[in-house]
């Protein structure tokens, strides 16, 4: 990621990079042209939360590995934003995990499909699903292009990772019986409430973190997670972070509110 005209010493070059990087994924026919308006709200939360990753969100990071480590055929949904936000990251933990990458598109055209599948594959990806015409098959309840998805994978998974939603298919999958689990910076968002584990995070540090968790796991300790883990909990706790963490901080850097 990087761009001729952000200088390496500007205090938020990795943030301008990124921002780059996504108008060239949606130059090259990879990202939606509304994923830069979904991630410029994601940027906002990011910044409200300080650009890391809070103990909440590292709580429902276990948990999503908890998840995933039990299921019985995990899949994770792959957009055009993570397509080219966290490309290596998210392949190397599907190859590590086995866990199958599913292309699944709000905006979807099958030129998208195809130029994400390369990506993936350019990364090393071993299961890639969502591609194979023959393979695809329509859920019921869903108005969105969302709903054509592998018989190999979301139609048959008992948990779906979805990160960087928008909306309704949460609430869905969730009430076909399936455990989802969502990687959301706005902790209001559709998805973010209705999903059964949410990481308000950015997906930019979300893999990292998985591996490591899922590297730890054992099934003994997944079940305990999975039984303790409070999502409704999560997103207080988000929620407070967010409307004390700024104030915290303005305070320190800047004097304000003070008389
Ligand atoms: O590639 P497609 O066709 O499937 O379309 C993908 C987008 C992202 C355009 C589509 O799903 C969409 O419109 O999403 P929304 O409704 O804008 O929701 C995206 C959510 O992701 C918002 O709540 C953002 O705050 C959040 N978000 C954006 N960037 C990040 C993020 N969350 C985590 N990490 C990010 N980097």
């Amino acid at each position: 990621m990087g761009n001729e005209a952000i200088p390496s010493t500007h205090p938020r070059a990795q943030s301008l990079n990124i921002r780059h990087a996504l108008i060239q994924g949606v130059k090259d026919g990879i990202t939606a042209d509304s994923g830069l308006i979904a991630h410029g709200r994601g940027e906002a939360f990011d910044y409200l939360l300080g650009e890391r990753t809070h103990d909440f969100a590292e709580k429902a990071i276990i948990a999503s590995a908890a998840a995933l480590f039990t299921a019985k055929h995990p899949v994770i949904s792959v957009n055009g934003n993570t397509a080219i936000l966290c490309p290596k990251e998210m392949v190397e933990f599907s190859n590590m995990s086995s866990v199958p990458l599913e292309i699944n598109l709000f905006y979807r055209t099958s030129g998208r499909i195809e130029k994400i599948a390369d990506v993936l594959r350019k990364h090393g990806a071993k299961y890639v699903l969502g591609v194979n015409e023959e393979e695809q098959v329509e859920l019921d309840g869903f108005d969105s292009y969302r709903r054509i998805v592998d018989r190999n994978g979301i139609e048959k998974a008992d948990v779906v990772v979805v990160p960087l939603e928008d909306g309704d298919r949460t609430e869905n999958l969730v009430r076909m019986g399936k455990t989802v689990v969502t990687i959301d910076l706005n902790p209001l968002s559709r998805t973010s409430i209705a999903a059964n584990i949410t990481v308000v995070d950015n997906i930019l540090r979300f893999f990292p973190l998985l591996k490591k968790h899922y590297l730890s796991m054992t099934p003994e300790r997944a079940k305990k997670i999975l039984d303790e883990y409070d999502n409704k909990q999560v997103l207080q706790a988000s929620l407070e972070a967010i409307s004390t963490l700024w104030r915290d901080e303005l305070v320190r850097k800047y004097d304000l509110f003070h008389q």
